[in-house]
């Protein structure tokens, strides 16, 4: 009887044994929590800010939204669903103060809305952050006619900010240690701060550097504006989503890496498929079940790159035009001096 036992489960043993080297089984999820009720739902539920020329801009005669981080949400969506329809995405545009709550809610499934990843974010706020798809620092910009060159000319301004950022955190401990006195104008929008900005209601204007050279970029005249050298805080910008989701959390996180992967290796959103698979099999999710550990159908990586490129093509396409370039920023690959970098496909 007893034999009878060990003989069972030996052969018990062995065959998990053989199933879990040729990974049959062991690792494959079906989708569950967020990714499920995003699957019944047919659509994913995209947090952004939609004011932000280059990062997410909501086009307010044709409705289409671009940027940055727009196109994150779509290589999410990509991931999920094996493309971007009309109907499988939807953004909500939210403010600074907003967008926190609307995580908390519910309202959206995720945010990629510049949202820089803290401490208090992280932990307090039950946020979980991904791979930080663009490294910012906050600035400041000024009249190129004030004749100032750095921070240090600075004693005794009136700054304009955004509520509900850490740019207003950090620009009063900046002052405050150099023991300047200082009028914060804080405002809801990134527009209103411009608006105040222009209208000389304030004589800096301090926020993410990128988001600097965004509202220079657009506005009439960007010669009357410089952005000073200063560079006050570290602001990684990642997606935010609620913590405790695993597999949703790896969604996120695999969708970005996919991106940064095919920059690596050179796989455009021009290419096929199959000519992926040709050189990287595992990647085209023609070998082995990465995906279906996730959730997900095993090509999604491809479907991501093939809705909206690699992490250089999202990066060129949107972000170019405002002159913030790529070449020697922490956003270069790993292999050029930057900090973009992708754990192994396997
Ligand atoms: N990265 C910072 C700043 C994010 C932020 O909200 N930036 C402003 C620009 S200063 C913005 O996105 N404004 C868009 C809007 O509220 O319309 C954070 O996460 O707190």
């Amino acid at each position: 009887m007893v034999l009878r036992h060990r003989v069972m489960l030996t052969l018990i043993l062995v065959v998990a044994l053989v199933v879990s080297v040729n990974g049959l089984a062991f690792g494959q999820a079906e989708p569950e929590g967020k990714l499920a009720e995003i699957i019944a739902r047919g659509k994913l539920v995209c947090g952004i800010a939609g004011s932000l020329p280059g990062f997410s801009f909501l086009d307010p005669d044709t409705g289409e939204v671009s940027g940055f981080d727009a196109d994150y949400c779509r290589a999410v969506t990509a991931a999920i669903f094996g493309e971007v329809t009309a109907d499988n995405l939807e953004f909500v545009p939210l403010t600074a103060n907003e967008r926190f709550t609307a995580l908390q809610t519910g309202q959206v499934d995720v945010l990629f809305r510049n949202t820089t990843w803290t401490f208090s974010r992280d932990t307090d706020l039950d946020g979980e952050f991904g791979p930080v798809i663009f490294y910012d620092g906050q600035g400041l910009m000024v009249p190129a006619d004030l004749g100032v060159s750095s921070i240090n000319d600075l004693d005794g301004s009136r700054i304009c900010t955004q509520s509900g950022t850490t740019t207003e955190l950090n620009i009063t401990d900046a002052m405050s240690e150099l023991g300047f006195t200082f009028e914060l104008v804080p405002l809801e929008t990134s527009a209103d701060t411009m608006t105040a900005f222009e209208a000389g209601s304030c004589d800096v204007l301090t926020s993410d550097k990128s988001q600097l050279a965004a509202l220079r970029g657009a506005s009439a005249n960007p010669s009357l504006y410089t952005i000073l050298p200063d560079t006050l805080s570290k602001e990684p910008l990642g997606p935010m989503w609620i913590e405790g989701d695993g597999q949703f959390g790896d969604v996120i996180k695999w969708t970005v890496y996919a991106t940064f992967h095919a920059e690596e290796f050179g796989y455009t959103q021009g290419m096929t498929a199959e000519e992926i698979a040709a050189v990287d099999p595992r990647f085209a999710g023609a070998e082995g079940d990465l995906g279906s550990f996730i959730g997900l159908s095993n090509n999604f990586a491809v479907n991501v790159i093939t809705a909206v490129g690699n992490y250089g093509e999202i990066y060129s396409r949107n972000l170019d035009a405002l002159g913030i370039g790529r070449e020697g920023s922490l956003n270069a690959m790993w292999t050029n001096g930057g900090l973009i970098y992708a754990p192994a496909w396997r």
